[in-house]
């Protein structure tokens, strides 16, 4: 018995470790943008893989406003609530207050049900350039990061690569950082993150939910911290909507590849 259930789960994992080596998509961060994303393109067919680094995905959703454990969303991003089966009530008009740990659940639950696999306490550390696009990331145990281990790093192929990083950027950066290239910002570097401003950061997400260089996309807070726009704390309609905007945006590209 103890036999079996060692051999089954290294069997398994290996198994769904070679799978992800080479994907249509890698998305970078388990936040809910980048949950979200993972869900519609699964379901959309795409072969698709999700890093995250800590032991749960679902980045900054958990902890609602302050660890008052409930986010409110807008009424243009309720349909998302109600397709992924998400309780929610209404508070004032437009606004809807929802439990962040069903939310969140929710997010993780259906992004792998759709077929997406998520791959936990894994970084990402660089990216693969392959003619002049992003073709992929560079991964290594979250762990081997945290202990500053001088361990080298497993690479993932891929059509396209999605910066779901959050108020970090990190892809983004890191591709800046090490190539000396423009990104499609407004500066054509990572402009950085404002401070709060709900409104316009909310209509601004979606603006900056794009690809910001070949082959590599971002969305939610790392869409606005890329073209400097601000930030709006515990609502989330905007990362739902980005996530699914760039889902739309990723499908688009990968169709004009092939
Ligand atoms: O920050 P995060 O929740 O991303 P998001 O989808 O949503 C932002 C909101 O939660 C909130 C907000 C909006 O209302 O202001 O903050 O933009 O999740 C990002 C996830 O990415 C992981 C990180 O641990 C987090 O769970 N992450 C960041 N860098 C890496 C990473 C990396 N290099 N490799 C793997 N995971």
């Amino acid at each position: 018995m103890e036999y079996q259930i060692s051999s089954g789960i290294v069997d398994s994992y290996f198994h769904k470790f070679k799978k992800i080596l080479n994907v249509d998509v890698a998305i970078v961060g388990g936040g809910p943008s980048g949950l979200l994303a993972a869900y519609y393109l699964a379901k959309n067919g795409q072969n698709v893989v999700l890093f995250e680094r800590k032991l749960a995905p679902g980045g900054g959703m958990w902890g609602g406003a302050m660890m008052f454990n409930e986010i409110v969303i807008q009424h243009e991003a309720l349909h998302i609530a109600k397709e992924l089966g998400i309780d929610h009530k209404i508070y004032t008009e437009g606004l809807y207050v929802v439990d962040s740990l069903q939310a969140t659940s929710a997010l993780i639950y259906h992004a792998s049900k759709a077929g997406a696999t998520l791959m936990n306490c894994i970084s990402v550390e660089d990216v693969v350039i392959q003619d002049k696009r992003v073709g992929g990331v560079v991964i290594n145990w979250a762990p081997v990061h945290r202990e500053k281990l001088h361990v080298d790093p497993i690479i993932v192929v891929s059509k396209a690569v999605l910066d779901a990083t959050g108020h970090d950027c990190e892809v983004a950066k890191i591709l800046e950082r090490k190539n000396g290239i423009r990104l499609n910002t407004p500066t054509g570097g990572v402009v950085g993150e404002r401070s709060m401003s709900v409104d316009e950061a909310e209509r601004t997400t979606l603006e900056n939910t794009k690809e910001i260089y070949p082959g590599l996309f971002v969305s939610g807070m790392a869409a606005n911290g890329v073209s400097g726009s601000f930030r709006m704390g515990p609502i989330f309609g905007g990362m739902l909507l980005s996530g699914k905007k760039i889902s739309e945006i990723i499908l688009k590209s990968i169709h004009t590849l092939v």
